[in-house]
């Protein structure tokens, strides 16, 4: 993955929205993915993001929405036109798991977020302890919960990178798909 440039004119723009509770580790592997290095984060009050081109004909902007409770209300000010949806769930953390399950959940009702794809990654795999990418996808119910849209479940580190450019590599192809499929709609509307 490298910085987008002017000179790819056939680039395509996708937004790719990423949420999850604070402290799951979205700024820090947004930063990995970046600038590939870890940075010193602090909790995020608003919005960080990035352009990033991943080599498909696509340039992702990927906006990371700080997760704390007080800002979980103001989620669905980002959802409209997402391309697609990278959930972020600190594997680890198996107190909060629930809470972080309930918040996906009720994202998944909104109107602007139907059939839009998911990529959620299980990160802190570098710990001890960290439910693995199967328990993940069970306890979050995909199977049930996402059967309307393109999902997968990817195990990750943000620290090391490792799992980091298959997950965007995956939500990119998914994002490009429901682009294509939203264009072909309004095609059709029109006609
Ligand atoms: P957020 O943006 O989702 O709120 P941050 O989360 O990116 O700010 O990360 C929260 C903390 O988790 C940071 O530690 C960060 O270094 C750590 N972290 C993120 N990803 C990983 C990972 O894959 N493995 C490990 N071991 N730690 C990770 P601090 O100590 O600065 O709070
Ligand atoms: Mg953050």
């Amino acid at each position: 993955m490298g910085l987008l440039s002017s000179k790819h004119s056939k680039v395509k723009p996708a937004k790719i929205l990423m949420l999850g509770l604070d402290s799951a580790g979205k700024s820090t592997l947004l930063y990995k993915l970046k600038f590939n290095d870890v940075f010193l984060t602090l909790p995020t009050i608003g919005f960080n993001v990035e352009m990033i081109e991943t080599g498909q004909n696509i340039a992702i902007t990927i906006w990371d929405v700080g997760g704390q409770q007080k800002m979980r209300t103001f989620w669905c000010n980002y959802f409209e036109n997402a391309d697609g949806l990278v959930y972020v769930v600190d594997s680890t953390d198996k107190q909060r798991l629930e809470d972080s399950k309930k918040e996906f959940e009720l994202l998944l009702k909104n109107e602007f977020v139907k059939n839009v794809p998911i990529v959620l990654l299980a990160n802190k795999q570098d710990l001890p302890g960290a439910l693995n990418a199967e328990e993940i996808t069970r306890k979050f119910n995909m199977q049930k919960h996402c059967s309307d849209r393109n999902w997968y479940v990817q195990p990750c580190c943000a620290i090391s990178g490792e799992g980091l450019a298959e997950a965007f590599q995956r939500i990119t192809a998914f994002a490009k798909n429901c682009k294509k499929s939203r264009e072909e709609a309004f095609t059709i509307f029109k006609q």
